[in-house]
């Protein structure tokens, strides 16, 4: 399939970096100096910020909301071709967002295949796929409203069942190598449903998606402390979801949706928690100050972004074998272009991530064993205090991104052409 032309302008991406170039060089040989006195090869940060990279969620390209309303954007994308189009201008500047994960059945796929090429044509893979029983979806014959997997009707079961398996066969065809489930099962009573009994229906519903996983496929479990139900919830905790992945065996991993959890919970060590036990299977970056609020990632508490990558690169240089996470933005992007939303996160993750290889893990060992706590503490602070945005913006410069990429993207009209091309959608009440 050949590619189809990229949706922005290549001309107008080189002669906005051209303009931006001297400045990025100049920036990124001065923090090189300053970086080699502290006897560390800033090209060979970039060296790894090039081969990282991050799955966009395909709903993220449109408005979100909250429960009370949606604002649409003129010219957000109405269908997943639209969808796919407009992850293609992020990963056209930004160069990290390669993959795209696809919802069902909020994404139509229809025929696939031609799916595939479609993304493929725009430079994109599918990556994992995720499911939706918290949901009613039209036409839909048994109602989500009690549960799903874990519903007490055997019925409402298996009809959840055999929507995890229709996704992973859809998945297969789409070239995707896992599929996400997150439930809304829960309740908001005490004494609504048994604790002990659901999540036994929950652990016989799953293990009939687990047995239906292609081999080299992942099933990764999200967990969630609450909403939408609000007294207790099936998965709500890292506790239940590995040892439900434990039980469903190799293949089944837990997902950290970082605002899954009660606030100033140490989401770094569940992290390290999760590794220890071969059960990091990736993330959904987002921000938050209250609950599961969505926000851009890095906008409120980019410290805790930091340091849960600090345990990343730790977990990598302890097992590097058994280390593949999957790294995702899930967020909901209520009063701002989704594509700026995008592009902004994915600078944030990034830089996040170079800050925590500037930290030196010799002396950080050497203080730990010491029992050092200042200077161990100084080790990562004096990581997290770098300005990385020259190494950033240099990787994807030379990965063909745009050096400074919402200015590219501003410039290139994108919005406003898809708002005279694209129909309106509608208010509609919000996602969650
Ligand atoms: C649930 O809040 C969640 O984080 C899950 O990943 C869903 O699939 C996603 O949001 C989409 O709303
Ligand atoms: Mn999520």
């Amino acid at each position: 399939m050949s590619p189809t032309a990229p949706p922005l302008s290549r001309d107008l991406i080189d002669s906005l970096n051209a303009q931006n170039l001297a400045a990025l060089q100049d920036e990124y040989h001065s923090l090189g100096r300053v970086l080699e006195r502290r006897g560390c090869a800033i090209d060979a940060i970039k060296q790894r910020l090039l081969s990282f990279s991050l799955a966009q969620p395909s709903w993220g390209t449109g408005v979100g909301g909250t429960r009370f309303a949606r604002f649409p954007l003129a010219g957000e994308p109405t269908h997943l071709n639209e969808k796919l189009e407009d992850c293609a201008v992020v990963q056209q500047l930004s160069r990290i967002t390669p993959r795209v994960s696809p919802h069902f059945p909020w994404d139509k796929i229809g025929d696939a295949r031609a799916m595939l090429e479609r993304a493929t044509s725009l430079g994109l893979r599918f990556d994992a796929v995720n499911s939706n029983t918290f949901q009613d979806a039209p036409r839909q014959a048994l109602s989500y409203r009690h549960g799903s997997l874990a519903h007490t009707d055997a019925a409402v079961r298996a009809q959840a069942v055999e929507h995890n398996i229709e996704c992973i066969r859809v998945g297969e065809a789409l070239g995707s190598k896992a599929i996400t489930v997150w439930i809304g099962d829960g309740t908001n009573f005490p004494g609504q449903q048994s604790l002990a009994s659901s999540l036994d229906r929950y652990l016989e519903s799953a293990a009939q998606i687990y047995a239906a996983l292609p081999p080299g496929w992942s099933m990764l479990l999200e967990h969630k402390l609450y909403e939408p139900a609000f007294y207790s919830t099936v998965i709500s905790d890292w506790g239940s979801s590995m040892l439900a992945a434990q039980q469903l065996g190799p293949q089944a991993r837990c997902l950290i949706d970082l605002g899954h959890h009660a606030p100033n919970v140490n989401i770094e060590q569940i992290v390290a928690r999760l590794h220890r036990f071969g059960k990091l299977g990736g993330f959904h970056f987002n921000d938050s100050k209250y609950g599961d609020d969505d926000l851009d990632s890095g906008s409120i508490n980019p410290h805790q972004l930091f340091l849960v990558f600090n345990e990343l690169v730790e977990a990598e240089l302890r097992s590097p074998a058994d280390f593949d996470p999957a790294y995702m933005i899930d967020q909901s992007h209520n009063v701002t272009d989704p594509i700026e939303s995008l592009l902004s996160s994915a600078d944030a993750i990034a830089g996040a991530y170079a800050r925590a290889l500037l930290v030196d893990r010799a002396a950080l060992t050497e203080y730990q064993q010491g029992n050092d706590v200042m200077m161990a503490f100084q080790t990562l602070r004096r990581a997290y205090n770098v300005d990385v945005t020259p190494i950033v913006a240099m990787a994807r410069y030379e990965r063909g991104g745009a050096i400074d990429t919402i200015a590219a993207y501003r410039q290139s009209g994108w919005r406003p052409r898809k708002a005279r091309e694209r129909r309106a959608t509608s208010a509609g009440a919000g996602i969650v």
